[in-house]
């Protein structure tokens, strides 16, 4: 094909080509391997949006920059590359500022980018359109936060955002783009010159030999030892390595929410269904990529027992180190080199762990399981959480590779109890604060980043939070099947106002809602179901079709519990309530 030849005029053909802000962000970006951005457009970042998808990068457009922004962070966690959520100024950012600070609590790496208005005027006050001291605000919610005035700079803020966001601990990280800066222009080569490629973004970090030797003297010495996965564990994709190290040693593990699946739920070594009589009777305990923090009781009290506990920590961040309780072999590292300096040095004949403590989790978690199984079988209408969780659950175990997103609350701590995981990384939730809100977005974010059909299992209230979404999902025909436990309320749905007064409860919902509905709205599939059967068969259709469903799964309204399995952490009235 011939090329057509353009004629320019003189003046423009001596002009040195121009760069600006707009196009170098895109450049800085892109130059590091990130293709997609996730945001809500608006002044003054609506054209960047647009230049950018015209560059060839993924820009998806949701309804509320925090569903915007869980949907970034979610894409970090699953791809290890910072998840980018980009905002207007003042609420646009504040909106998305949640969503950073709930990446940072769980080690997602996270970049949001917000518009900014005129520095001049923010800082003298003077009342600018969306004014706020953004960098100020964000700073204590992150793990870095950065400011770029000048267009020469952007290659540099860019590369210290995507360092900071996924090395040493991952975490999230605000970078601050006053509108000023994106029409600033520059010369194209000088331009092109001042972007930087992060080079080796997230290194190694070796632990010392000594700390290996001291990890696993006290694992030999341990008579009933107990490795705990945390989602760092998940987050390091080092899945084989893992693998090998659990089933060298023969130690029973117990997985963390989000770590459920990098070994299989059905693994033989799996104490999932033995999680209380582990924690208290265990002695020696290995904690790989998980914190002992409040979902682990802090590391002492009833939930240990009284059997004196000695820990090993594998953690990136040494100052994760005695943050609770005393760790006795502090194993400081990236997991991944921690986990093979861990399985180099215990060579070939690591004796088997002691089969009277092996046996004794075996026997209980066969009993639990064995306990549990004919609440999952029940056929009945209303469902109640078991019997609606049962036929979930064999979807999953017949479609393993499919993403579950799951919040609420006893839809969360049932689910996670009932539905078994077999690959790493395919169960997506709330996380370390067990936050509501995160379900549209990380199902958006997981299928696009990665592909494969979603299962994003909802309480209603938690739906509530993101549940605008649904129009995005349709927009983008996601293959995403949304199951909505309608119990007409947050935990349950038969709370009275015991004041006596015509408002209703707080925590009750409008009795018999169809969230079926909002899906048909925009074109998706929304489905009433009552029953488990017509529960799995309307999942199976979703899957099988991939076209966007919402599931209204009727639940009985006094099936669940005050705050699901977490009621003790609600303080008491000394008072009696009426
Ligand atoms: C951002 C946020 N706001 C409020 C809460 C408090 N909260 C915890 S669970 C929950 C909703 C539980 O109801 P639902 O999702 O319907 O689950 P159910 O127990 O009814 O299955 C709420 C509002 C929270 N965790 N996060
Ligand atoms: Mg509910």
């Amino acid at each position: 094909m011939d090329t057509p030849t353009v004629t320019k005029p003189k003046e423009a053909e001596d002009a040195p080509d121009l760069t600006d802000g707009f196009h170098l962000v895109i450049d800085a970006l892109k130059l590091n391997g990130i293709t997609t951005i996730y945001g809500v457009p608006g002044i003054p970042i609506t054209d960047f949006g647009r230049l950018a998808q015209a560059a060839g990068m993924r820009v998806v457009s949701f309804r509320h920059e925090q569903n915007a922004g869980n949907a970034a962070a979610i894409a970090g966690y699953l791809t290890k590359t910072p998840g980018v959520c980009l905002t207007v100024s003042a609420p646009g950012f504040l909106n998305g500022l949640t969503a950073l600070a709930n990446a940072t609590t769980n080690c997602f790496p996270m970049i949001l980018i917000s518009g900014s208005s005129e520095r001049e005027i923010v800082d003298l006050a003077q009342g600018d359109y969306e004014e706020m001291d953004q960098l100020a605000v964000a700073k204590p919610l992150c793990k870095a936060a950065f400011r770029v005035l000048h267009a020469a700079d952007i290659g540099i803020g860019v590369a210290r955002a995507i360092r900071a966001a996924v090395s040493g601990r991952p975490g999230g990280v605000y970078l601050d783009l006053p509108a000023k800066l994106f029409s600033q222009v520059m010369n194209a080569d000088a331009g092109a010159k001042s972007l930087v490629k992060v080079i080796d973004p997230a290194p190694a970090q070796i632990p010392a030999q000594d700390a290996v030797k001291r990890a696993l003297d006290l694992l030999k010495s341990a008579k009933r030892p107990l490795i705990i996965l945390g989602k760092g564990a998940a987050y390091a994709q080092a899945d084989d390595k893992i693998r090998a190290l659990v089933e060298k040693s023969g130690v029973p593990f117990l997985p963390m929410s989000m770590a459920k699946g990098l070994l299989p739920d059905t693994h033989p070594q799996c104490a999932g269904a033995a999680r209380s009589t582990v924690l208290q009777e265990s002695d020696v305990v290995m904690l790989i990529g998980a914190r002992l923090n409040w979902l682990l009781s802090h590391g002492k009290g009833k939930t240990w027992g009284k059997a004196p506990k000695q820990f090993i920590q594998i953690d990136i961040d040494p100052k994760e180190m005695d943050s609770n309780v005393e760790i006795a072999a502090p194993l400081v590292g990236d997991i991944t080199s921690c986990v093979s300096a861990l399985l180099d040095q215990m060579g070939g004949n690591w004796p088997a762990s002691p089969s009277d403590w092996t046996g004794a989790v075996n026997s209980k978690r066969e009993e639990n399981i064995a306990k549990m199984a004919p609440r999952l079988m029940k056929n009945s209408a209303p469902m109640d959480f078991h019997s609606a969780l049962g036929s979930l659950r064999t979807v999953v175990k017949e479609r393993p590779d499919i993403i579950l997103v799951n919040e609420g609350a006893n839809t969360l701590d049932l689910a996670r109890a009932v539905i078994d995981m077999y690959q790493p990384r395919r169960r997506l939730d709330v996380g370390t604060w067990g936050v509501m809100g995160i379900g549209m977005g990380f199902a958006i974010a997981a299928a696009m980043e990665t592909g494969k059909p979603v299962l994003a299992v909802e309480g209603d209230s938690a739906f509530g939070f993101s549940g605008m979404e649904v129009e995005t999902i349709c927009r983008y025909n996601l293959p995403i099947c949304v199951v909505v436990f309608n119990n007409n309320g947050i935990y349950r749905g038969t709370d009275v106002n015991s004041g006596g007064g015509a408002d209703p409860a707080t925590t009750v919902f409008v009795k018999g809602a169809r969230y079926d509905k909002m899906m048909e709205a925009f074109g998706g599939v929304g489905v009433q179901a009552t029953t488990p059967d017509e529960l799995k068969r309307a999942v199976d259709a979703a899957l099988d079709s991939k076209k966007p469903t919402l599931i209204n799964a009727v639940i009985d309204p006094g099936a669940g519990s005050e705050s699901g399995r977490i009621g003790n952490l609600n303080p008491q009235s000394v008072i009696k309530k009426k």
